[in-house]
């Protein structure tokens, strides 16, 4: 190396550490040190270094944050150590009951000491420092595999490429939520509309849009951040004794921690804190959804231990639902695919939780009767996660002079039929089954849907064109079309026509369970489908099946039963099959299950709580009824396994409070498989 070299090299080691301080004071610690003109001076004559002496440019440079070049995909990571999600609990009662499951556990009643801190409505990511350098950055994905994304991460500015201090570890993988804060959120939003862009209904989409650009100068522009809350795992140093410690250790690091977190103890204490962080929420400048609560001792973390991807000494407390005030425009009648209809109001939009809500569902006509509410009234609306937001309360002091009635329908709004009241029953129906135009398009967007026949491609705009135009009457009518026909279709070319046609050709080779449940009948869902394929084995004799013997399927009531046996009966329904078959539609024989003979579940009470991966509640419930065991709702002392997902909540808590056993969903498959080796098929 040249003397001219050398010095360059010192010059930028030291502008390298003088800009990352002042990026520290700006990013991390929100407290900036110098005028930005300042920064920008150090920041320019770094890069006039760099360019003049190549050889002193590092990697972990302030100046290589931002690719030069989208990449072609996302690399799978395996993450050496599972990222784990969290049980909920929804009020200070489960709150009160997980410290008394830890309690039990560990057979002492003290009350425990815990971090709490905001959980972040933003989305889970690893970083792993090798020497003190950011050589990876990956999402969670399902927990055991998630996808690289560290050109992107490298773009975030709270995030240090290099680590800081005095005690920095041989290997550090350290994981927290990348989010976008509000401020950021609406400038994003004001810019998306100039350049006549998708708006992102929330600050989590957004984050998660801009993390998964392939082009990291994309994600450069959006003002992401980072909090760290946890050590996956480490080498080189000793892990702290308390969590609390580990985050002061992750700080002196230089990585961003959230300054709300605090130590309390004793359940009543977290709940406190979870009152007051639900009072500051409106102040804070970014979305939260609740507050995590961790056993500080890690000592104790390691002894409770872990229930399938959840650990025992970390809980989420979810704040309840969101609800805002908002004026009713009007009232509409939506036909769905079995002909209900469902009255939904539209609303003058408001914002609830972040998302902008401009309709909202009143389910049936009981229930405007129960709600009495009538147009222009002022109401309280709820939005609880992703379910569709419903009208809760009618605000009675409000009720404007205008408020009117709302008229019942008497005829179909989509094909004027009259529409069928039936004494006793809730749900009002258009009984014109595939002639009204509305059932038809939501039966076909059914037959195409992820668990029918999966038809990928056939969204729902397109089957509405489909239908609006006349070239789908059934069906069975998609699989007539050509590629031509299709290309002359909105927003269609000749090449997604192409694939259109490939995904319906492909879609032809499927499961008897998969064809069933595409049909639509009535109450069938996917897991009635697959009781009905594997204990009758066959179409035609399904179709031969009068009630009774329906009846004998375990799940299969009265009801149900006369739904599958009238479809059936139906001649329009059983042309559409011959149709199909025609078309080509075919499956693998299905073996018939015999019954509960010999299965370890046999006898056995389950309940099912939390999102499964393997199974749908639905067939996992099915399986289990088919070898003869009993699936209740609710968790008792007479549960023998409780089968935990995703997301367990309050009934994870309470099995563990009472000692049940609680299972995971591959444990689950094992005891199904145990004596039926082709169990596996067609889940
Ligand atoms: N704040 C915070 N969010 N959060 C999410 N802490 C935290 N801890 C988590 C998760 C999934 O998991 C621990 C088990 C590390």
């Amino acid at each position: 190396m040249s003397a001219e070299t050398t010095t360059a090299a010192k010059e930028a080691a030291s502008l390298r550490n003088n800009i990352n301080e002042h990026s520290y004071r700006y990013y991390v610690l929100d407290a900036p040190s110098i005028p930005d003109n300042d920064y920008d001076r150090l920041f320019r004559r770094l890069q006039e270094l760099e360019k003049n002496f190549p050889e002193v440019l590092v990697l972990e440079s302030p100046t290589q944050r931002v690719g030069e070049k989208p990449q072609p995909h996302f690399d799978e990571v395996k993450h050496e150590v599972p990222m784990l999600s969290l049980g909920n609990a929804f009020d200070s009662e489960e709150l009160g009951d997980f410290e008394k499951g830890i309690q039990k556990q560990l057979s002492d009643t003290s009350p425990l000491a815990y971090t709490c801190e905001p959980k972040l409505d933003g989305l889970a990511v690893s970083l792993l420092y090798e020497n003190g350098k950011l050589v990876r950055a990956a999402t969670r994905g399902d927990g055991s595999t998630g996808e690289n994304i560290t050109s992107n991460v490298r773009t975030i500015r709270s995030i240090p490429l290099a680590l800081m201090g005095e005690n920095i570890p041989r290997k550090l993988e350290v994981r927290g939520e990348v989010i976008l804060p509000l401020q950021g959120f609406s400038q994003l939003n004001s810019k998306q509309i100039g350049k006549g862009e998708k708006v992102f209904a929330n600050p989590r989409n957004a984050a998660a849009g801009s993390l998964r650009q392939l082009d990291s100068r994309i994600t450069a522009t959006r003002p992401l951040d980072m909090y760290c809350y946890a050590i996956g795992w480490m080498e080189g140093e000793s892990l702290p004794a308390t969590h609390g410690e580990v985050l002061a250790y992750l700080k002196s690091l230089g990585l961003k921690v959230n300054p709300e977190a605090a130590q309390v103890t004793g359940a009543e204490a977290v709940a406190e804190y979870c009152r007051a962080m639900a009072e500051k929420r409106s102040t804070l400048a970014y979305e939260i959804d609740g507050v995590v609560v961790k056993v500080d001792s890690l000592a104790l973390q390691a002894k409770l231990g872990f229930v399938t991807r959840a650990p025992r000494w970390a809980i989420a407390y979810k704040f309840p639902a969101e609800e805002a005030v908002t004026q009713i425009l009007d009232v509409d009648f939506q036909v769905g695919r079995t002909g209900a209809i469902t009255p939904v109001a539209r609303l003058k939009p408001v914002s609830v939780g972040g998302v902008t809500v401009s309709n909202a569902t009143l389910h049936n006509l009981d229930e405007i009767k129960r709600l009495d509410v009538r147009i222009n009234d002022f109401v309280v609306i709820c939005r609880a996660g992703d379910v569709i937001p419903e009208v809760q309360r009618v605000v009675m002091a409000q009720r404007p002079d205008n408020a009117t009635q709302i008229p019942q329908p008497k005829h179909c709004p989509v094909c004027n039929s009259e529409l069928e009241y039936t004494e006793g029953e809730v749900i009002v129906r258009c009984d014109a089954g595939l002639a009204c135009q509305a059932q038809l398009k939501e039966a076909i967007k059914h037959f195409v849907s992820r668990r029918a026949l999966d038809v990928e491609g056939l969204g729902a705009k397109l089957v509405d064109q489909l239908v609006d135009e006349g070239l789908v009457n059934n069906v069975a009518e998609l699989y007539h079309l050509n590629v031509e026909q299709l290309s002359k279709l909105e927003r269609m070319g000749p090449k997604s026509a192409q694939n259109v046609k490939d995904a319906l050709d492909k879609s032809k080779q499927t499961s008897l369970q998969r064809f069933l449940y595409s049909l639509g009948i009535r109450e069938v869902g996917d897991a009635t489908a697959l009781a009905l394929a594997r204990n009758f084995g066959s179409l035609e004799k399904i179709q031969a099946a009068n009630e009774e013997v329906l009846m004998a399927v375990d799940d299969i009531g009265p009801i149900v039963a006369q739904h599958i046996h009238h479809f059936f009966q139906q001649e329009e329904n059983i042309n559409v099959i011959h149709s199909l078959l025609d078309a080509g539609l075919e499956w693998d024989p299905v073996p018939v299950v015999a019954k509960s003979e010999g299965s370890q579940v046999a006898g056995k009470t389950f309940v099912i709580t939390g999102t499964l991966a393997l199974f749908t509640r639905e067939q996992a419930k099915a399986k289990l009824q088919e070898q003869g065991a009993k699936v209740s709702g609710s968790v008792s002392k007479k549960t023998d396994y409780l089968v935990a997902g995703e997301e367990a909540g309050s009934k994870l808590s309470k099995a563990q409070s009472l000692g049940v056993e609680v299972i995971d969903e591959q444990q689950l498959q094992e005891l199904l498989t145990l004596i039926q080796p082709h169990a596996k098929e067609n889940l």
